[in-house]
């Protein structure tokens, strides 16, 4: 009997990291969630494990190396990694942005997505066709105004996407990279704007249908389930109401 592939999502607490965790768990995968909040991802694995699937939590901190080297030490083989866990801190002009905002979102989007990637990938590779996936976003490939720090950390994370599936090309190991545009999330625009839920409400306003944690989740299930030789580079999702990171359809 072969054993059932593990996958590991970061950030599994919420939004997109946590809807990831129920399709690749519905699509049977032994799913371990990773975030901070210890009680969320202790409630979503009881949750899926109640519902018949393979669910374990393990409270992490992707920017803790120590943590992070810790964690891998439970793995020997691993199917998929997914690098969810990042956000954006303030959306200020350059001029005018907080140099430690910035310091903290390269910490948590590419300094996160490297430590995890780099603790993991030996196990990646023992299973003998490992993916990778990386959440960047449409900041990682193009700049906006007030996009600031993020913009930056995103194409950070680009770059790191980029780089490593040159570097590892010829070993059984995939990167796929995932860009999403506009994503209604509970969280992702209210920890952006401090827990000014007034502004975090002004970027979704009039926009019909932002795209939902579960359409992205659904792009990176269908992504990490094509065959082995298939290597989505990099996918593009956008809601349809948005043409750029700058063109957004609104009726207001
Ligand atoms: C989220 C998309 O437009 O807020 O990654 O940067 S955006």
């Amino acid at each position: 009997m072969t054993a059932t592939p593990i996958a590991v999502v970061t950030g599994a607490s919420s939004g997109i990291g946590a809807a990831t965790a129920r399709t690749l768990a519905a699509e049977g995968f032994r799913v371990v969630l990773t975030a901070r909040r210890t009680d969320r991802i202790e409630a979503l694995a009881a949750e899926l494990n109640e519902a018949g699937h393979q669910a374990t939590a393990y409270a992490l901190d992707v920017t803790d190396r120590a943590a992070v080297d810790e964690f891998a030490t439970a793995f020997r083989s691993l199917a998929v990694l997914v690098n969810n866990a990042g956000g954006a801190l303030g959306a200020d002009p350059v001029a005018t942005g907080d140099p430690a905002d910035w310091r903290q979102m390269y910490e948590t989007n590419v300094i996160g997505t490297l430590n995890v990637t780099q603790a993991l990938l030996p196990a990646l590779t023992a299973s003998g066709d490992g993916t990778i996936v990386i959440l960047s976003s449409t900041a990682a490939l193009s700049s906006y105004e007030g996009g600031g720090g993020y913009v930056a950390a995103k194409h950070g994370e680009h770059v790191l996407a980029e780089t490593l599936r040159l570097e590892i090309v010829g070993t059984p190991v995939r990167v796929i990279e995932v860009a999403p545009g506009m994503v209604r999330t509970e969280e992702f625009a209210t920890t952006r704007f401090r827990g000014d839920t007034e502004k975090a409400a002004k970027v979704y306003a009039g926009v019909d249908a932002p795209l939902t944690a579960e359409d992205v989740a659904d792009t990176i299930g269908w992504a990490v389930t094509r065959p082995s030789h298939v290597n989505i580079d990099l996918l593009v999702v956008r809601p349809r109401a948005q043409a750029s990171n700058t063109k957004v359809h609104r009726t207001l």
